[in-house]
Formats: structure tokens, sequence, C-alpha cells
């Protein structure tokens, strides 16, 4: 039996090398929780997840305070037994935001942990459902000074140009006449069979504001619209998805099977964008995907492509995963020791044990972060 040994978490600070923006925020810093988890047969797990632009380290301080007592000593392979337990310890202080993730990030690790002890990449250790690659779309298209829509335009072509045949774009900051010309020139850029996402990030808060900027938008063929209101706003969701031909997508900073359930029964958004490194953890992302399957809605994972890439090889309903290509946006990539290879239009699913990669330590001892504890 491999007994959990230790349970050490820290937090990192990475600034960005130029401010970047999207709807309602202006960004220059990105924060991020990692844990280590090391069992009794010397296997070590990691798990890691953003902690926004400020304060990560109340997610590093859950994993220490509220976690760790309950997981030393413990049974690696007891996922589910563990997840209840950190879930019920956390009812107080969690069920989302910083202790969720908290949970997701230990219960990633101790997944890696239980695959790297089985010496099968985790998507395997799952159980694959995809086999060689798996498609992924390109991210991007943030507000940045001086970006015009031309540069934007360039932007997206060049993510076409790596093999992509998906792209995201930032939508929602400016005015209804200024969000189209960016996107028509987004369209002009990367042609009429690029898909094109649209991420609003909380953008609006009624529907007649969202169909004022919807309608604009439509003429552009795009293949989802993201997260047009406060994740709360779940009948706002469900009132704007029954009104508009372009789908819905949300979930990014959803937790739990539960506020999902909520989503689909609705009818709120058809594509969810459940982190697993917010949601609960691979755990919980795999209760959330096999729910969505039986209302036939579509998981397009959100962001942090090095995990995602095994869950969505491991989820029959999943379609894509994130992708990042650089560390303009979000510097996670300069944290660890290995990069996701791009093939055809999706990424080379990683053959290494577990997750694949593991912490650069030399790389985030160069970075403003606090030591493992
Ligand atoms: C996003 C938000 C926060 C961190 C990374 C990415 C964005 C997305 O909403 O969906 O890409
Ligand atoms: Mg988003």
């Amino acid at each position: 039996m491999s007994r959990i040994a230790s349970v050490e978490a820290r937090t990192v600070r990475v600034p960005l090398e130029r401010a970047t923006a999207f709807a309602r925020r202006q960004v220059t810093q990105r924060e991020y929780a990692l844990v280590r988890i090391r069992t009794t047969d010397g296997v070590e797990g990691i798990g890691h997840c953003y902690g926004g632009h400020a304060a990560a380290a109340l997610v590093s301080d859950a994993v220490r305070q509220l976690l760790r007592p309950l997981l030393l000593g413990q049974d690696s392979h007891d996922t589910e037994i563990l997840w209840q337990e950190m879930y019920q310890e956390a009812l107080l202080h969690g069920r989302t935001g910083a202790v969720m993730r908290a949970i997701s990030i230990v219960d990633t690790a101790l997944w890696d942990c239980n695959a790297r002890a089985a010496r099968l990449p985790l998507y395997k250790y799952l159980g694959a459902s995809a086999r060689g690659t798996v498609p992924a779309y390109a991210s991007g298209g943030y507000y940045l000074a001086g970006k015009t829509p031309e540069k934007l335009g360039e932007e997206l072509a060049g993510y076409v140009a790596l093999g992509f045949d998906a792209v995201k774009m930032k939508v929602g900051r400016l005015s209804p006449k200024e969000e189209e010309a960016r996107i028509a020139a987004a369209r002009k850029a990367i042609g009429p069979d690029v898909l094109l996402m649209l991420d609003a990030n909380n953008a609006w808060s009624d529907v007649p504001t969202a169909l004022r900027y919807m309608e604009r938008y439509q003429d552009y063929d795009p293949y989802w619209i993201e997260e047009p209101f406060s994740p709360d706003q779940i009948d706002t969701h469900a009132d704007l998805a029954g009104r508009i031909r372009v789908p819905v997508a949300t979930g990014e900073i959803e937790a739990g099977r539960w506020r999902f359930k909520e989503l689909l029964e609705k009818k709120a958004a058809l594509i969810l964008q459940t982190d697993a490194l917010v949601c609960g953890g691979i755990s919980e992302f795999r209760k959330i995907a096999a729910l969505a399957d039986g209302y036939g809605a579509t998981m397009c994972p959100h962001w942090f492509h090095d995990v995602h890439v095994h869950l969505v090889a491991s989820s029959p309903n999943a379609r894509y995963v994130e992708f990042f290509a650089d560390d303009q946006v979000l510097n996670f990539r300069r944290l660890i020791d290995r990069q996701l290879e791009i093939s055809g239009n999706g990424l080379k699913l990683p053959q290494g044990e577990g997750l694949g990669y593991r912490f650069d330590e030399a790389a985030i001892a160069r970075c403003d972060a606090d030591a493992w504890s």
C-alpha cells in the first residue's frame, strides 16, 4: 500500500512581460499555487492551479492548514474517500473558490502519484478515449495597448499557421461597434472555415446588453459565446441561450457537480468549460463530464493544457483542449520541465508517466516564490 508521507505547498508569482486585458480586468502578473505529494513508495505527484492575479497563498494555506492533516498516512489510492473527507472538512470555508482549488490540486496530485506508480500516462490510467493526438484550439486575442484589429487578425492567423483550425479571442470590453471591427478583422484573417470562439469573461449583466453585442457578433459565425454573464446568473445564461443561435459555453470558475447539474438542467450552456484545477480535481471533473454526457453536452475544459490533455483524452464527450501557444498571457509554462507538442490541429498525447512533467525547481526559485512547506 502506498501511504501519503508528505504534502507540501508553495505559492509563486510570475509577472507578465506586458500588461494584458480582457472584458473587465487588466492583469500584470499571475500567481500559482503548487502542491507536491510524496508516498512511502517514493513516488511524487504534483498539482497546481491559477491563484488569480493576487492572493494565491489562500490556496496554498488551505492545503497546509485544512487538508494536509487528514491526508498524511492515508492510502493515495483512496481518492474517493479522501475527496469526501476534504470536502467535508472544508464545508465551512470552501465548496467553491480558493478552498475548492486546494482540494482540486491535492486530488490531481494523488491521481498523478497513482498513475506514476502504475507507470502509465495519466490518460491511459484513467481509461483512454483517444489515441495519438487530441484536438485543441489556440487561445489568445487579448486586449493589449496598441493592438489594432489588424494586429489581432495577424495574431489569430499565426495560430492557424501553426496548424490549429479553431481559435479563441476576447470580446466585451469595448463598444459594440469597436467590437465588431475586431471580430470582422479576426474572421477575415482566419478565413471562413476556422472555428472562432468568443470569450466575454462575464462582460455583461443583462440579456438586453448581451443581445446588442450578439446581434453584431452573429454575422461572423462564432462557434460559441463564453461566460457572457457572472457565473451566478444561471437563469440569465439560459435566457440568452434560448434567444441566440450561437451556443453558450461556461463553467471555468464553477465548482462541484451540483452547480454543473443546474447549468445543464436549465439549458444554460451546451458546452461546459470545467477546469479540473478549479472544480474539485480530476475526481470531480470525471463526474461532471459523465453528467454532461447524459445531457448531451460537450466538455471543452478551461486552460492548463498540460492537465486537460489527459482529461480530453479520457472523456468521450470532450472535444477540445484549450491551448496557449506562448507565455505572454499565461506564464505557467515557465514553471515546468516539459511542453506539449503541437501535431496537426491538436496536441500529441504525452507518453511520460502520470501528468508527464515535473516542476522546474530552478525556474521557480528564480521567481518570487515562498518555500515548499
Ligand atoms: C482565462 C481566464 C483566466 C485564466 C486563464 C484563461 C480565459 C479563458 O477566460 O477561457 O481562456
Ligand atoms: Mg474564458
